[in-house]
């Protein structure tokens, strides 16, 4: 049983730091048994932190202290203490130098946070508090420094000796060693701070800047992945142009390099000048990435490389800011993204995730503000609230102030803050400067948590000629705040005629009608709007491009639905008008199945689907979202109570209903586009990519028939695709279908070909880990077993466990318990070695509240088992114990 626990952080509590550190100077002498890190700290105290000199506390874990002085003098025992997280000593003097010598051990660190080795390669995650346990420093953000670093290593294990800032010296060693100096004049926090030694190889570009400095740019892998870098470089060379452009912000080192690892916590890491990445958001060539993956991968490069300002050059001051830099800089990368891509596609692909995924979060026991107040273990609040909702807020402040006021807010935050590091209201103030709009009550978004509901009602008044919405919002209670004030609720809309056109918007007390959509700001608990001259009834377009993280709610009719799919000028919102069309197509049939009712299908839905599939103009990857049916996760989040077994045969018999009655269209489709494949090399470029989409959730419907012809299109593509989006799309068709002989043939014959590249064989472990078919826990108990899957690894944990935990929701939901109870087990072995992956994993059982009584005891059952399970790290503690409270 554990004995101590963690403690609670609290926002309240910030104080500045009383000393500082102006220079860092660090060298690393590397062993495949240990590490030796020498530091020097040039400090001062704090001038802004009162009179006298408080004792210095560092911080500082799992190190064993070898040698320590102040100012050339020798410490002995007596002069400083130690406990497992600190080391505290009295200087005498306002500035002061102090050295320290410590051993750690990369070659046995599980945890793959501080200085540890991915392979054969040494790498480091110091973000958020990894710094700790490289060396004894004042390890927070707001605390800024110079760093020098000097990395010695065998040279020919490791030839490639990497560190932040700009490379300045390097030689050979004694006993076959070499190493390597570099300087980082741009001070920064100590969690930005990198290192690499290896045996990589790297692909080489340059980037002229746009005042007409020449920088290097690097990507540094395993030499068998050198084949797979120049999409990242593509990515990267873009990223650096759009942000010149866009937010005029230009790269300031002479190099910047990407370094891909296998073994990596999270997606990647912005350290200044060598950002590290997971492997999987680096390498990707046609044959071995999807589409998506090609798609991720650029937008990871472009969020790593944001960050060199919104982040890097203007930092955080505490952890509790960390939607700053990681909500900015994901708007930062939405942004991108839509100007590279489809813009529509790219918006509803992340609101289908925000309000699958985030808003589940804010409506569960971890619930927190955009600027949380209080954690335990701050690993825990890299969440879905603090990066996707926090790029919600930020989407929201463009919406209010417009593009060219939002630029000119950002210009003046970057300026005014360069080399420092502040809060939210530092940011909200440079909007404010900038724009001259109040944004007091807009702050509200970042300190209450939970996701408002917004209930529009209409009211025609025919003789006036005038149409008035009124807006009703609440935001429910979530852990330690009962209340919430109303939030400012940016409402893009339209109002559509008869005929489909958009009308005028001319709101009462306005001289003239100003454009035909606009966006109304709701701040009221209840708030109406009444637009005048408005000759017949119109039918409102509310929320356009989804312009706040609300639920929104108006009683649409089903047909009302099906003429704004098929006539509102908002790309957004036709797919909206789908989505809710098929959502309560879908909720009626899981009603008619909980009453054990025949379930019959509103053939609306299809009437919709097969005008869409007739019509050759649309955007191909439209229509693939607009077939693509509510996922059972989005339906179970919107449930009072979500029926896991009925949602699941309800979206199955939408799917074969569909398959069976547009059948014609979708094999058309299919086989025009599957054509286009045969004849034209696979690019990841927009429209190809449009139409695969379409290729491929067509071929999904198909196989839904069991047809002969359709299985055997299925085969060709699996054998004859020259890229994976199409060959990892039929082999997934296959997984899910009936045809045994043919799944596994394929199953088999995929994983013979990729056996020696990982990133694919966790594409083959997430297909099936995602099976609803019976019997998927234990397929995924033998999966664990293959030789390709390693629990160290948080790729195969998240491709085989996060797949099976999170995307099979009948299998994990299995009513005898055993998708819980195997998670549970999960989470208690990995807690042992890596705790931030153990704490990541418990997601889906902190959701309990969502489900019938039978299965909440379960999982509170597993939960608990969790917490008497034994010593727990303080990241898997905080989740289970607040998903009991
Ligand atoms: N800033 C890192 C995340 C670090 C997570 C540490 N547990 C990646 C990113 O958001 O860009
Ligand atoms: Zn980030």
């Amino acid at each position: 049983m554990r004995t101590e626990q963690p403690n609670t952080i609290y926002l309240k509590d910030y104080q500045v730091p009383d000393y500082l550190i102006d220079e860092t100077t660090l060298t690393f002498e590397l062993y495949e048994d240990h590490s030796l890190v020498h530091a020097q700290l040039v400090m001062r105290r704090n001038p802004q932190a009162g009179a006298g000199l408080p004792p210095l506390v560092l911080h500082g874990q799992e190190l064993e202290l070898l040698s320590l002085s102040l100012n050339d003098r020798e410490l002995g025992a007596g002069d400083y203490q130690l406990t497992p997280a600190s080391l505290t000593l009295q200087p005498d003097s306002a500035s002061f130098t102090l050295d320290s010598t410590v051993r750690i051990h990369p070659e046995s660190n599980t945890a793959l946070e501080g200085l540890y080795k991915s392979g054969t390669m040494f790498c480091t995650q110091c973000e958020a508090e990894g710094f700790r346990k490289i060396t004894y420093y004042l390890d927070r953000p707001d605390v800024m420094s110079s760093f020098t670093t000097t990395v010695s290593a065998d040279k020919q294990r490791y030839p490639v000796l990497l560190s932040n800032g700009n490379p300045v010296a390097a030689g050979d060693g004694e006993d076959g060693r070499h190493w390597a100096t570099w300087q980082d004049p741009f001070k920064k926090p100590a969690y930005l701070f990198a290192l690499v030694a290896g045996d990589l190889w790297c692909i080489e570009d340059s980037f002229t800047t746009m005042s007409g400095r020449d920088v290097a740019l690097r990507i540094y892998v395993e030499p068998e992945n050198i084949d797979k870098c120049q999409h990242a470089m593509d990515s990267l060379k873009k990223s650096m142009r759009w942000d010149e452009e866009v937010y005029g912000r230009e790269y300031d080192l002479d190099i910047f390099m990407i370094v891909a690892v296998n073994d990596f916590n999270m997606g990647a890491m912005e350290n200044k000048g060598l950002n590290i990445f997971n492997s999987s958001a680096v390498l990707a060539r046609a044959e071995t990435a999807t589409d998506a993956a090609h798609q991720r991968i650029e937008a990871i490069v472009a969020h790593e490389y944001f960050h060199n300002w919104s982040g890097n050059r203007v930092t955080c001051r505490d952890w509790f800011q960390l939607s700053l830099k990681e909500g900015f800089t994901v708007f930062r990368d939405a942004e991108f993204s839509a100007d590279m891509n489809s813009r529509t596609v790219k918006r509803i692909e992340d609101v289908a995730y925000l309000r699958t995924h985030q808003f589940a979060e804010d409506a569960g026991p971890m619930a927190h503000p955009v600027r949380p107040d209080a954690y335990m273990e701050i690993s825990n609040f890299y969440t879905l609230t603090v990066y996707e909702k926090g790029a919600e807020v930020l989407r929201m402040i463009h919406t209010l102030l417009g593009a060219d006021a939002f630029r000119k807010g950002s210009d003046l935050y970057f300026q005014r803050h360069d080399g420092q590091a502040v809060t939210c209201d530092d940011f909200i103030k440079a909007m404010e400067d900038a724009s001259g709009i109040d944004l007091t009550q807009f702050k509200r978004w970042y300190s209450q948590a939970g996701t408002p509901r917004l209930q529009v009602s209409e009211a025609y008044d025919a003789a006036a000629q005038t149409y008035t919405l009124t807006f009703a919002q609440s935001c429910p209670a979530t852990p330690g705040q009962a209340e919430k004030q109303p939030f400012v609720i940016p409402v893009a809309l339209g109002l559509l005629d008869a005929q489909g056109n958009d009308l005028p918007l001319q709101l009462a007390g306005e001289a003239a009608a100003q454009g035909t959509s606009r966006v109304l700001s709701v701040t009221e608990a209840q708030h109406s709007f009444t637009f005048v001259n408005v000759a017949e009834k119109p039918l409102p377009s509310l929320l356009r491009g989804f312009s706040a993280p609300v639920k929104m709610s108006f009683p649409y009719s089903r047909d009302q639905l099906m003429f704004l799919m098929q006539h509102d000028s908002d790309g957004f919102n036709r797919w909206e008008a789908g989505q809710q069309l098929a959502v309560q197509v879908l909720q009626e049939l899981v009603g008619q199945r909980q009453r054990g009712e025949a379930m019959v299908l509103d053939q609306r839905l299809i009437a919709a689907l097969r005008t869409l599939l007739e019509n050759q103009q649309l955007d191909q990857a439209m229509v693939a979202e607009m077939l693509s049916l509510p996922s059972e996760a989005y339906l179970a989040e919107i449930s009072d109570e979500a029926d896991v077994d009925a949602i699941h045969a309800a979206r199955e018999f939408v799917r074969q209903q569909i398959a069976e009655a547009l059948y014609e269209p979708l094999w058309a489709r299919y086989q025009a586009s599957r054509e286009q494949s045969r004849q034209t090399p696979y690019v990841a470029e927009a429209g190809q990519i449009a139409r695969r989409s379409l290729q491929n959730i067509a071929l999904s419907y198909l196989m839904e028939t069991g047809r002969e012809e359709v299985l055997a299109a299925c085969l060709e593509q699996y054998e004859h695709s020259d890229n994976m989006t199409e060959r990892l799309h039929a082999l997934a068709v296959l997984v899910n279908s009936p045809f045994e002989a043919e799944k596994a043939g394929a199953l088999a014959k995929f994983a013979e070909h990729f056996k020696d590249n990982p990133l694919v064989m966790d594409q083959w472990f997430s297909v099936q880990a995602g099976s609803p078919l019976p019997g998927g826990l234990s397929r995924v108990q033998q999966l664990m077993a293959h030789p390709a899957f390693n629990l160290k690894n948080p790729n195969k944990v998240r491709s085989l466990i996060g797949a099976f935990a999170n995307q099979n929701h009948v299998n994990f939901h299995a009513l005898d318990g055993s998708g819980y109870r195997f998670l549970a087990d999960q989470v208690i072995a990995l807690n042992g070695f890596n705790p931030q992956i153990a704490a990541r994993q418990l997601a889906p059982l902190t959701r309990w509240r969502k489900f019938a009584p039978a299965r909440q005891a379960l999982m509170r059952g597993e939960l608990e088992r969790i917490l008497a399970s034994g010593e727990l790290s303080p990241d898997v503690y905080e989740v289970v114990s607040k998903s009991l409270a």
